[in-house]
């Protein structure tokens, strides 16, 4: 479901990447986060690429997440477009399992950044909890549910 007024846009690079996306909503629909996701190529598609992240920055996202496997252009792709954080989450839908896509994605130069987080789910997962830290910078209620998350955690 796409939100009216976000603040994380969601992008990964094939529809093949939507059980690891439905992950990151998971997460973001636990802390209330207003999302917009949708599947963009970077390489199959890259000026659909440009005007969806203009347009997102013109709904008020103030994060990105872009996901994708193989050799993994896109988080790098979307951060050349923006100055907004991006988050890269390496999924291993490759023959070499996601380690091309983590080596990609975390290895962006200098001035373009990308946060990479982990491979797969446990990516998928921490892209939207560390989306909700940066968020919480400024967003009391984001914060509350993120600390009520991590107090969860402690009683595992
Ligand atoms: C990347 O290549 C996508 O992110 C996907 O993980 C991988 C394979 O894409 P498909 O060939 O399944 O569309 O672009």
């Amino acid at each position: 479901m796409n939100h009216s007024n976000p603040l994380v846009a969601v992008v990964c690079g094939s529809k093949s990447d939507e059980d690891y996306v439905k992950q990151t909503i998971s997460v973001l629909e636990e802390l209330d986060i207003p999302y917009i996701s949708e599947v963009v190529s970077a390489h199959r598609d890259p000026e659909r690429l440009h005007s969806w992240i203009q347009d997102a920055e013109n709904m008020g996202v103030k994060v990105f997440i872009a996901g994708a496997g193989g050799s993994a252009a896109l988080p790098g792709v979307v951060s050349s477009w923006t100055l907004l954080p991006v988050i890269g989450v390496p999924y291993p839908s490759s023959d070499v399992k996601g380690i091309d896509s983590i080596y990609s994605i975390v290895q962006m130069p200098p001035g373009v950044p990308v946060a990479c987080v982990a491979l797969g789910s446990w990516g998928a997962r921490n892209s939207a909890y560390f989306a909700a830290s940066i968020l919480g910078l400024n967003n009391p209620q984001i914060l509350e549910k993120y600390n009520a998350h991590r107090e969860s955690l402690r009683s595992r």
